[in-house]
């Protein structure tokens, strides 16, 4: 780690370190949940704040699942820095249904803790349990680790919060100087989504653990891309978040979606005044100013959109997180589309804090984008689903374009999307144009804001999406092929 150094400017001492890292990750959490990125209903102050005074990415993604906790390959690639098929073995579970090649490098000994504590830093992490790289989450220096998703006064994001705050009360009373890294980590808003009586109250909600057959009319509104079921089979049979999340269960009509959007934005608040203490906190201790504020999510999630309620598609809300970063150097108000995976960002904070990329790094460093010295790392954006039936899901995006295919159900299942991002943003199919559904939408949809598949204007933009498809596929060695793909495996 670079020395501290102590300089007289103009007769002020100047002192130049290491950044501190304050990394924020919620589990399941879309964007659009976000003021900043166009929700307006849900009050985030704190959140915003980060936005106003930092930079908000418009194109970051998890590369993708091959297993239904999708928390669990997204969080070992933050760790790791590493592709979706080149993840370590993280414990029999995975182990079992997993594919993958890791080269015999040692992945271990370069995941984010590692490095960050070789370069001398006080790590720290508070986090749900499980489903995660378990190996790497032991190697922060204090680890105080709990799933915690119930109400009250001192559990879910209020027990995560209060453990950072006590870490960085330590550090006070030691007038510890060395920077830290605190990986802060909140269960929430993942279900089950307890929330606080205060908050379930302003969203007009409540906590139930059967499908409401009524809801307040405070309650939010159900989403533009609502579906009372999904077109097709979503290709995981008996998924537990597609049929056995409490409160929800395979319900998917009106009262029961905008109570559980309801539950999850009480969380997500609940989320929000935390990170407020802890700022206020970093502030006191004269520490913000030198810190990078990190805020993301694992992935994001339907609760509703498109008839689905899990994470394992990938429809723009569940595929894509919000990213937003604050700290030195970084322009305030900035926003660009990055084209980032989360796996970029181990490469990221090593470059930010002048700590060498380790070599079993696979992401890129989005340095020149938070820095304002370009617009995005990469131009094309790949993503897989294939925890349930195999090949699964895939993804391509390249700009406004998106392609996704599902073959899945032993082949029962083959279809195509392709949409412009640009006009048709929530990814509207034909089914949300019927009356029925923009009854209870409110929103009538544009003649073109639906799958351009089989539109036949649109025939060499499929084309070229396909081909992309299968390149990203090659690239980053997907084992599997598609029906329509040369199976050159
Ligand atoms: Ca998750």
């Amino acid at each position: 780690m670079k020395k501290i150094v102590i300089f007289l400017l103009f007769g002020f001492i100047v002192y130049s370190k290491n950044p501190n890292f304050l990394f924020i990750l919620t589990d399941d959490q879309a964007p659009h949940t976000l003021s900043s990125y166009g929700n307006r209903v849900l009050e985030t102050p704190n959140i915003d704040s980060l936005a106003k005074s930092g930079i908000v990415l418009d194109q970051a993604y998890h590369m993708g699942s091959m297993s239904g906790a999708v928390c669990s390959p997204s969080r070992t690639m933050i760790m790791t820095g590493r592709t979706l098929w080149h993840l370590p073995p993280r414990g029999k579970k995975h182990l079992l249904h997993e594919v993958g090649e890791t080269l015999n490098k040692d992945i271990l000994q370069n995941t984010l803790p590692a490095v960050f504590n070789r370069a001398g830093y006080e790590t720290f992490r508070t986090c749900k349990k499980g489903n995660s790289y378990s190996q790497a989450n032991e190697l922060f220096q204090v680890v105080r680790d709990k799933t915690s998703r119930k109400a009250g006064p001192m559990d879910g994001s209020q027990w995560h919060g209060r453990q950072i705050l006590d870490f960085l009360d330590l550090r006070s009373k030691k007038k510890t100087k060395t920077p830290f890294f605190a990986f802060l980590g909140f269960s929430h808003p993942h279900d089950e989504r307890w929330g606080r009586s205060d908050l379930l109250k302003k969203y007009g909600v409540r906590n139930v653990s059967e499908p409401p057959s009524n809801v307040g009319q405070k309650a939010p509104p159900v989403p533009i891309s609502w579906l009372p079921k999904h077109p097709f089979h979503h290709g995981h049979p008996n998924l537990r978040d597609e049929v056995r999340v409490p409160g929800v269960m395979t319900s998917r009509n009106e009262a029961t979606i905008r109570n559980e959007l309801g539950r999850e934005y009480a969380c997500i608040e609940n989320i929000d005044e935390q990170i407020g203490l802890v700022l206020k906190k970093l502030q006191a201790m004269g520490e913000l100013e030198n810190t990078y504020v990190i805020y993301t999510a694992d992935h994001g999630i339907a609760v509703g959109r498109h008839g689905l309620m899990g994470k394992q598609n990938l429809y723009e809300h569940s595929w894509r997180v919000p990213l937003i970063v604050k700290g030195p150097r970084i322009k305030p108000g900035s926003r660009a589309p990055g084209c980032v995976y989360l796996l970029d960002l181990l490469p990221t904070f090593c470059e930010l804090s002048g700590i060498p990329i380790p070599e079993t790094v696979q992401g890129k460093s989005l340095k020149p984008v938070l820095f304002g010295k370009s617009q995005k790392i990469r131009e094309v954006l790949y993503g897989v689903y294939c925890g349930g039936t195999k090949p699964g899901i895939r993804a391509v995006r390249k700009g406004d374009w998106k392609l996704i295919k599902y073959d899945t159900m032993d082949g029962e299942i083959r279809q195509t999307q392709l949409f412009n991002l640009k006009q048709n943003p929530e990814e509207l199919l034909s089914y949300h144009h019927s009356e029925k559904i923009i009854a209870k939408t409110k929103n009538t949809p544009t003649d073109l804001q639906r799958n351009l598949f089989g539109n036949p204007a649109y025939a060499e933009k499929l084309q070229e999406m396909e081909n992309l498809l299968l390149f990203e596929m090659k690239k980053y060695k997907d084992p599997y092929r598609l029906w329509n793909q040369v199976d050159d495996l």
